[in-house]
């Protein structure tokens, strides 16, 4: 296997992988449900903490000035990483969750009216479905599924077909976090703008893992979290300032106002009319620093690096007879997530079989119950890879999905 990134150099860089658990050296592979963070923004938050604590905007002590200049130039970085035109447009929330519900409230409530269309598909994590459940509820609205095929690619057919003149708003994934599939992004967002339509991306599983640029993009919302991406705990929402300016606020509070007066308030301008109360200040300067660090790496070889390990765990896993492996069968068309399932063990006995290897997947229904129905299960294993992941720890995937197999045939 080529070696696009230095992985035993990054792997020192992060202080958690340096560990054994239950006597074994740690193999991280939930990097999906949230990242491993490196020293670098450890320190950051940490520096903040013990130098610079103080709230921000509203102090004019030099504490307060450099935790407002350090939490403004994380946002600078981010708008930079995902190439947004104005800083204005990158406001913090609390996750990519938050990121998407204040999308279906804000500016969801103000523009949906009864009978119009909200077109999702069968591939969604909870965040970017109940969201929209609620608004379809309270407005009236219908809301539509684009499906998948075995593989789980979108079908090209009903994205022709389900997005119409009725259809409000496209609320779709960029990548898959069970079945890893890349949507056809750049084709879904030019269809809806094509009817007039505005889109959500949902990014939580492409930003930590691509070169993503809203502006090539062109999409109208676009949302993830710090966490998956070697960063604490923090999400992010892109919105096009244009759309943001005529939005309401989403929570009100201390921070996103001008002015307030005992029967009404006015706005602050553009991000921190999003940003209601004290934000995560060593959080957001986290991310900055995450930013930083991935950058330095180059998004191009992180998703080499990622196809590569993919690649590998496919070959290998497609050999094992009497499992069954989610999603597409090329690596170009899916990210570093690769679901499974072995019909004789229970998820969750799978994923403590592997604990007992050190081996930290995840096993559930990953957020995302209707897929698994989709595909007439209840729960997935998941392994999912990140720039810290080696191919010899794809091997010992391999080795204990066999010991699996091995114990429940008895
Ligand atoms: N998926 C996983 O193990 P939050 O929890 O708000 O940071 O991210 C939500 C979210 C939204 N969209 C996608 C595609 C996601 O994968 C996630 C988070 C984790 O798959 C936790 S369930």
């Amino acid at each position: 296997m080529p070696h696009t990134l230095n992985v035993s150099a990054i792997r020192e860089d992060f202080p958690i992988l340096q560990q054994q658990v239950h006597g074994k050296p740690l193999v991280y592979l939930d990097s999906a449900a949230t990242s491993q963070k490196p020293d670098a923004v450890i320190r950051a938050m940490d520096a903040y903490y013990r130098t610079t604590n103080a709230n921000i905007h509203r102090g004019v002590y030099a504490l307060a000035e450099q935790a407002t200049e350090q939490y403004e130039g994380a946002r600078h970085k981010i708008q930079k990483f995902i190439n947004a035109k104005s800083w204005r447009e990158i406001i913090y929330t609390r996750n990519a969750t938050e990121a998407i519900n204040l999308v279906a409230y804000a500016w969801g409530r103000a523009q949906i009216q009864a009978g119009d269309e909200i077109v999702s598909t069968v591939l969604e994590h909870h965040a970017n479905l109940v969201p929209w459940q609620l608004l379809a509820k309270e407005k009236n609205a219908r809301l539509k599924f684009i499906g998948a095929d075995a593989q789980g690619l979108l079908r090209a057919d009903d994205i022709a077909t389900l997005i119409t003149a009725q259809t409000k708003l496209v609320a779709v994934t960029m990548a898959s976090n069970v079945v890893g599939t890349l949507t056809p992004i750049h084709s879904i967002i030019a269809r809806a703008h094509a009817v007039g339509a505005r889109v959500v991306v949902d990014a939580a599983q492409a930003v930590p893992h691509m070169a993503v640029d809203v502006q090539s993009l062109d999409c109208d919302f676009l949302a993830f979290s710090g966490h998956k991406m070697l960063g604490p705990f923090v999400g992010i929402l892109y919105g096009k300032r244009a759309l943001l300016e005529k939005m309401e606020p989403f929570l009100g509070g201390g921070d996103m106002i001008r002015e307030v007066f005992l029967d009404h308030s006015t706005w602050n301008d553009l991000p921190w009319k999003f940003e209601a109360g004290t934000p995560a200040i060593a959080e957001a300067i986290g991310l900055g620093a995450a930013v930083d660090y991935l950058t330095a790496l180059g998004m191009d070889n992180v998703r080499a690096h990622e196809r590569e390990l993919t690649a590998y765990a496919l070959d290998q896993l497609r050999a094992i007879k009497g499992i069954r492996i989610l999603g597409p069968l090329d690596p170009e068309q899916r990210g570093g997530v690769i679901a499974f399932s072995i019909p004789e063990a229970h998820p969750h006995d799978v994923a403590q079989i592997f604990d007992g290897e050190g081996i930290c997947v995840r096993g559930g229904h990953h957020c995302a119950m209707p897929l698994h129905d989709y595909y007439g299960l209840s729960a997935t294993t998941r392994a999912s890879f990140y720039v810290y992941n080696a191919p010899e720890e794809v091997d010992k995937l391999v080795e204990t999905i066999k010991k699996v197999q091995q114990i429940f045939k008895g």
